[in-house]
């Protein structure tokens, strides 16, 4: 008797039916993978951590679109004046900074392992050359149709472009799900059949061209950005949507905080199940080391000198002074790797330590919080390169091009929240054809990475304060900014 399938009698739709039927028609079990456990006990202690991804992923384009527009709406029409051309600008150059600095320490430390390039007669297949993976980046940023594109923006007709070790090694049998089913065919029953969901070694994908992935995200990112400037500037007009968008905002924020709690449970079956896979998890704990060790040093050196240097040569004052005023607001961000909940310390900080005038701080801060976090960029460009080491592939100029892009702009779409840079990493590595599964090889550090890069997104947005009051002191002239405390009670 066959099984019938737990869905519904007539079994799957014969789509889901694969060319050449499995051995488990047959009634076997499923074929051992790798690892010293079965295929199917694999994919069901992972999918807890499938459930997480599905999260983040579920969450990454409302928090994009909202926090982007009711950020950027904020710029009424007098803020948006000089003051609001100059701080986007500034944002956006140093966020691309820190991807350039990210992508040199990891091309110096390659902590991914030694990389060997894939050509096309190894692959046996042509691989997507950076030109293709280019114009794949802006052709897939003008989704044919904007709505499909958001509500469906994870459909995964793209595939890796390169070969994961798992996918490459000839003596790692597929992975299957089973799904029991019974197909009602010619009035007779079909043998149940299996989902092979693992693609068989030698091939290798490119994104085909009107597919709907994470780089429409990117194009959205874009257009909403656009969107929340012209909004800034429609006035009253613009209201409802603006009110909508901080609406949306705050309720994706509050989803997002109840997502937290369940992070921490799917993060280790996530990843527990991620090491289960591994055929030697020794080999990736030891390049996970140097690959945290790449990210610090690059938040470092982008951090505590570029960022400090940049502050000096343009106010020509002394950047350690300034830092210490806003040391407690580092600490929040450290503790609570979120640069939002910080924005409050980080407000107390630069009127009451600092002296920036409260009107600076009141547009700088809050949009910074938004769109400039140049650790989170910095740490996504760190993070594709490294997969792209890890899964043996060596990415080129175009590509490498490519991920600055997509890096800075994704950092613009990560809402101040803990762990958005891991959200909004899939457009990144989306982008140059690696995969996206590979982020959960990452997971394992990224709670305290998160916490280091959140504390460099929180200095930036000090720092572009204080240079943006530098440079506009003289259009604020009239009131210095600091809040008149009530005078102490004697
Ligand atoms: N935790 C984010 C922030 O609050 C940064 C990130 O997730 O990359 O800035």
């Amino acid at each position: 008797a066959h099984p019938v399938c737990a869905i519904c009698h007539r079994g799957l739709p014969s789509r889901l039916l694969p060319e050449d039927p499995s051995p488990i028609t047959t009634g076997q079990p499923p074929r051992a993978s790798p690892g010293p456990h079965r295929g199917g006990e694999i994919s069901y202690f992972q999918f807890p951590g499938e459930l997480l991804m599905r999260m983040l992923k579920m969450l990454i384009l409302p928090l994009v679109v909202s926090s982007l527009m009711s950020g950027l709406a904020s710029l009424d029409a007098k803020t948006s004046s000089r003051l609001g051309i100059l701080t986007v600008a500034y944002y956006l150059w140093t966020t691309f900074v820190a991807v350039i600095v990210g992508i040199i320490m990891v091309s110096i430390i390659h902590p991914g392992g030694a990389a060997q390039k894939e050509t096309t007669e190894q692959s046996g297949k042509p691989i997507m050359s950076s030109a293709d993976a280019l114009l794949d980046l802006i052709r897939n940023m003008f989704p044919a149709n904007l709505v499909e594109a958001t509500f469906k923006q994870y459909r995964t007709k793209t595939t890796p472009v390169v070969k994961s070790p798992k996918m490459a090694s000839e003596e790692a049998p597929p992975r299957q799900i089973l799904i029991y089913g019974v197909q009602e065919e010619n009035g007779s029953h079909v043998q149940n059949f299996a989902l092979d969901l693992t693609p068989p070694p030698e091939v290798v994908y490119k994104s085909e061209p009107d597919t709907i992935d994470g780089m429409n995200v990117l194009g959205i990112v874009i257009f909403s950005a656009t969107m929340g400037i012209m909004l800034g500037r429609m006035g009253d007009n613009g209201t409802p949507l603006v009110s909508f968008c901080q609406c949306l905002n705050e309720s994706v924020m509050k989803i997002v905080a109840v997502a937290v709690w369940y992070f921490p449970f799917g993060i280790v079956f996530l990843i527990a199940g991620k090491i289960l896979e591994m055929d030697d998890p020794t080999a990736v704990r030891k390049k996970l080391g140097f690959y945290a060790v790449t990210v610090v040093c690059g938040l470092v050196v982008h951090g505590l000198f570029i960022l400090p240097l940049l502050y000096f040569f343009i106010t020509k004052k002394n950047p350690i002074v300034f830092i210490r005023g806003v040391l407690q607001a580092l600490l929040i961000a450290l503790a609570t790797s979120s640069s939002s909940a910080t924005l409050p310390i980080t407000f107390k900080c630069l009127l009451e330590n600092n002296h920036i005038d409260r009107r600076i701080a009141r547009f700088v801060l809050p949009v910074g919080a938004t769109i400039n976090m140049d650790g989170t960029a910095l740490y996504e460009a760190v993070a594709a390169i490294f997969i792209a080491q890890v899964n043996n592939y060596e990415l080129d100029f175009g590509q490498i091009i490519t991920i600055s892009i997509t890096a800075t702009a994704a950092s613009i779409g990560a809402a101040g929240i803990p762990q958005a840079g891991l959200v909004t990493m899939v457009i990144v590595l989306t982008s140059v054809g690696l995969p996206t599964d590979d982020i959960t090889l990452i997971i394992a550090v990224d709670w305290a990475l998160d916490r280091f890069r959140t504390m460099i997104n929180v200095l930036g947005d000090a720092l572009a304060a204080g240079i943006m009051a530098h440079i506009c002191r003289k259009d604020f002239a009239q009131d210095t900014g600091v809040e008149k405390l009530p005078p102490r009670e004697t």
